[in-house]
């Protein structure tokens, strides 16, 4: 009885350990130097501009996701902070693609 009881709170505990392991791995995943910065983009018109843009900086290293809006004639980019900086996404567009892009006013 006295085994049984101990082997089963070691087994509660593993499994407590084990879910707290992955909770904390999904967090630092999601948030450890990950950062979202909007562009301006001038001279997007359609869903393929759109397409142009979200290509060329997709292939960039440090870049997890791209999504430009042409009606808002803006593209929001999801990069890992020390891959790859604002400046460096900026020029890729304005050298890759048509379009011209520009860093956003800092925050006052
Ligand atoms: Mo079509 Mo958007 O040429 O430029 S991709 S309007």
């Amino acid at each position: 009885m006295n085994r049984r009881i101990r082997f089963a709170s070691t087994v509660l505990a593993v499994l407590a350990l084990v879910a707290f392991a992955g909770t904390a791995v999904q967090a630092g995943d999601d948030k450890e130097g990950q950062k979202d910065v909007t562009l301006a983009i001038v001279g997007m018109t359609c869903g393929a501009c759109c397409t142009k843009v979200e290509t060329a900086v997709n292939e960039l290293e440090g870049v997890i996701a791209a999504k430009a809006d042409y009606k808002a004639g803006s593209a929001t980019i999801t990069y890992v902070e020390g891959e790859i900086t604002v400046d460096q996404i900026v020029a890729t567009i304005n050298e890759k693609t048509s379009f011209k892009a520009s860093v956003p006013k800092p925050k006052a």
